[in-house]
């Protein structure tokens, strides 16, 4: 593997365990909260954190935890970047906040420079900045409608992109994230995705392809269709990654029909999958690209890039927002792609891809509850099934989680079905934290196995 670059960590890049998960302080906290904090709001690990540097979060009880998760993609420099530090404090103690609609500032246009020129494609392109990724993708749509005059949206099975009410409607899973707060936002069509693992065109791309087309073209029309969304690999729907040929597809038949394709890669972005983009890794180029999470080292931040014909399209005033491309989250993002760049994190997520799905595979020999293993970068999968089917066994799922917490590893969940452990390091993890870290999940498969 290639060397890291937590060799210099503030925080010690260990696993320690002083308490139980969660200990004494953290069920304190978690007891306030209970008084305080909506119900509404979900963790999935339960200890409140006072620090978190390069692989590891230390917790109130003094707990140093491995970090598989990077707050679902979003550290991917790590939780406390020297650069970002910096830059967040040096801009704050300037300014936190004009608004760019009220007094614009350099950092705006220097984070849009740098996306039109990161981002796939050499066309001319335009930036415009948002605080989430939900709104990015609600901005993404409102530019693709008002640009085609064309109303209708198509999302595919497994989407996530968001939780307002435009991107809910667009969301295909129904619990946790859309139950009970319909009604949805009119115009959005569901097509199906590919899905090697689950999919009877199994690895044929093309194929799956052709079956959205024609559902689009007899269901919509080409010429109703203002844009398709989709998440080159699907992330909240289960780390899926589409056979060859599915997504180059659907852009050929998209731009041959005026169709604004928008790829949301606010969960594969910035060096995540071992590219800038996972765009880059299929070739293809989006007319908009939706982004957030790993944009500015944790700060709030969200783009909307693409077509600068698209986007110019736009009435003055058409677009914004209060805290959009917020300075000191500008700040930050300036600084975190200097260090995915410098540090070349884009090389290191493909390193983290190898050791860990090599680990992967030897325990899926061992174990029967591996169906499938997948993934791309540093956003890898496993899916957990019964026994000699592919039958989703989302508890078993749930319960290796809970056991690799419990011996100090953070790894998420996620899938349709709610059987996918998914690992999302942050890319500046050390080679033998993450080996550690991989081995107490592989040993909390196996206990749950046996
Ligand atoms: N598009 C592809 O992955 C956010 C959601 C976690 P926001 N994914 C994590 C949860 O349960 O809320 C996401 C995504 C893709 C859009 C979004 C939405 O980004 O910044 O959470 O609004």
């Amino acid at each position: 593997m290639t060397s890291t670059v937590t060799s210099a960590s503030r925080v010690p890049q260990r696993r320690i365990l002083r308490t139980a998960i969660p200990g004494p302080r953290s069920e304190e906290l978690a007891a306030r909260r209970r008084a305080a904090v909506a119900a509404g709001v979900g963790s999935s690990v339960p200890v409140y954190a006072v620090d978190a540097d390069g692989g590891v979060i230390v917790d109130v009880d003094g707990n140093s935890l491995i970090d598989l998760g990077a707050g679902i993609a979003v550290t991917t420099v790590g939780a406390s970047d020297p650069g970002v530090a910096a830059a967040v404090a040096e801009q704050a103690a300037h300014f936190t906040h004009t608004c760019f609609m009220v007094t614009p500032y350099e950092g705006y246009v220097a984070v849009a420079e740098k996306l039109n020129e990161l981002t796939p494609g050499d066309h001319e392109k335009r930036t415009v900045l948002f605080n989430s990724g939900a709104e990015a993708v609600e901005n993404a749509i409102k530019v693709a409608r008002l640009a085609t005059g064309r109303e209708a949206v198509v999302a595919f099975d497994n989407a996530y992109h968001g939780r307002t009410n435009l991107t809910m409607a667009l969301t295909a899973k129904t619990m946790p994230y859309k139950t009970g707060f319909g009604p949805f936002a009119p115009e959005v069509y569901r097509m199906p995705m590919s899905y090697p693992y689950r999919d009877p065109l199994g690895d044929d791309g093309v194929a799956a392809a052709r079956r959205a087309i024609a559902q689009m073209e007899t269901q919509i029309g080409a010429d109703q269709l203002a844009a398709m969304i989709i998440e080159p690999i699907q992330g909240e729907g289960g780390f899926i990654v589409p056979a060859p040929g599915f997504l180059p597809t659907l852009v050929d038949w998209a731009r041959e029909h005026g169709v604004v394709f928008i790829a949301d890669e606010v969960q594969t972005g910035f060096a995540r999958t071992g590219s800038w983009f996972a765009c880059d890794d299929e070739g293809i180029v989006p007319d908009l690209i939706t982004m957030a999470k790993g944009i500015a080292g944790g700060m709030p931040l969200a783009a909307v890039t693409g077509r600068a014909e698209l986007l110019d399209a736009v009435h003055a005033g058409g677009l914004g927002g209060t805290y959009g491309g917020n300075p000191v989250a500008c700040a930050a993002a300036l600084a975190a792609i200097e260090t995915m760049a410098r540090a070349d994190l884009a090389g290191r997520a493909r390193a983290i891809n190898a050791a860990a799905t090599a680990k992967l595979r030897a325990l899926a020999d061992e174990v029967g509850v591996i169906g499938d293993i997948r993934g791309r970068g540093a956003m890898i999968a496993v899916e957990i099934v019964t026994p000699g089917t592919t039958d989703p066994d989302p508890a078993l799922t749930k319960a290796i989680a809970s056991a690799a917490l419990a011996e100090g590893v953070v790894v998420l969940t996620c899938g349709t079905y709610g059987n996918v452990i998914r690992l999302l390091p942050p890319l500046v993890i050390g080679d033998d934290l993450l080996d550690e870290g991989i081995g107490v999940l592989a040993d909390a498969v196996r206990a749950a196995t046996r």
